[in-house]
């Protein structure tokens, strides 16, 4: 087999890096990592020496550059004959493409406001009506998909497939900022978290010293005072204490940290 090498960036800040990077480790294909460090003033210079788009993920398989998170995922699928990687069923196909590139295009200012961070302590974080219209949806989302394919797994169209490669930094998010969650949502976002790569990913995460430059200002302690009263004017904080208790969210990754595969 040609080489086959992922050119990723720091584990910490690329949330567009893990989603191939998961999609490998769970099929279990060999390949090199090659990491490299965003935010430094060397970072543009170096990905591009891999990425013709100048943005990593960037998958090298023999003279083959395959960029974009999405594309590299069906690629390593059609390529190495990965199982699953969309739904057979043509409407339940379609209903996972739909949300696998509803959140590949979408979901801005959840992004913006609640920034990877991978090795984050868990911890609330304030966000607007916006971002919090963001969760919302995609909240919805992960409901329908586990009400209508619940029962033939516990990822979002029953099997792992794509769109839990796609989803899966979001589901880090919502852990690593404790966004207020119940129902299938909850068990989802465990689900994710528990995955034994998604472990080895932040436990690298944890290891690496990156600097967060550009559009993000490093997270902010949050006093007491100041979480409660935004807390009280949050909608999805509002309806999950009226209508049950929110079962607590791990406070601790490394409590429960799961030997690397
Ligand atoms: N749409 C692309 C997004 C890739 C992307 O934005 N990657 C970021 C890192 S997460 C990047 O390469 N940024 C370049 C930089 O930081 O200089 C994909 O799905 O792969």
């Amino acid at each position: 087999m040609s080489s086959l090498t992922l050119v990723i960036g720091s584990k910490t800040f690329s949330s567009w890096s893990l989603r191939p990077w998961l999609f490998l480790k769970h099929h279990h294909v060999a390949f090199e990592e090659t990491l490299i460090a965003l935010n430094t003033d060397e970072t543009r210079r170096q990905i591009l020496e891999h990425s013709p788009s100048g943005k990593v993920p960037v998958l090298i398989h023999g003279e083959r550059k395959i960029w974009e998170s999405l594309a590299i995922c069906e690629y390593a699928a059609e390529t190495f004959g990965l199982p699953s990687a969309w739904p057979l069923e043509p409407s339940a196909r379609a209903f996972a493409r739909a949300i696998a590139t509803e959140m590949h295009a979408g979901f801005a200012d959840l992004r913006n406001e609640l920034p990877f961070e991978a090795n984050r302590e868990p911890e609330r974080k304030i966000y607007s009506a916006r971002a919090a219209s963001d969760i919302t949806r995609i909240r919805n989302l992960w409901r329908e998909a586990r009400t209508r394919y619940g029962a033939e797994g516990e990822w979002l169209c029953g099997r792992f497939g794509i769109v839990d490669a796609m989803f899966a930094p979001v589901a880090l998010r919502f852990f690593v900022y404790d966004v207020a969650l119940d129902g299938p949502e909850r068990d989802y976002v465990d689900t994710i978290v528990l995955h034994p790569s998604i472990q080895a990913w932040m436990e690298a995460a944890t290891l690496e010293n990156p600097v967060r430059e550009g559009p993000h200002a490093r997270t902010q302690e949050i006093p007491a005072a100041v979480l409660a009263a935004a807390n009280a004017m949050n909608p999805l904080v509002q309806h999950a204490a009226a209508t049950q208790p929110v079962a607590p969210a791990p406070t601790k990754i490394k409590s429960f940290l799961l030997p690397p595969d």
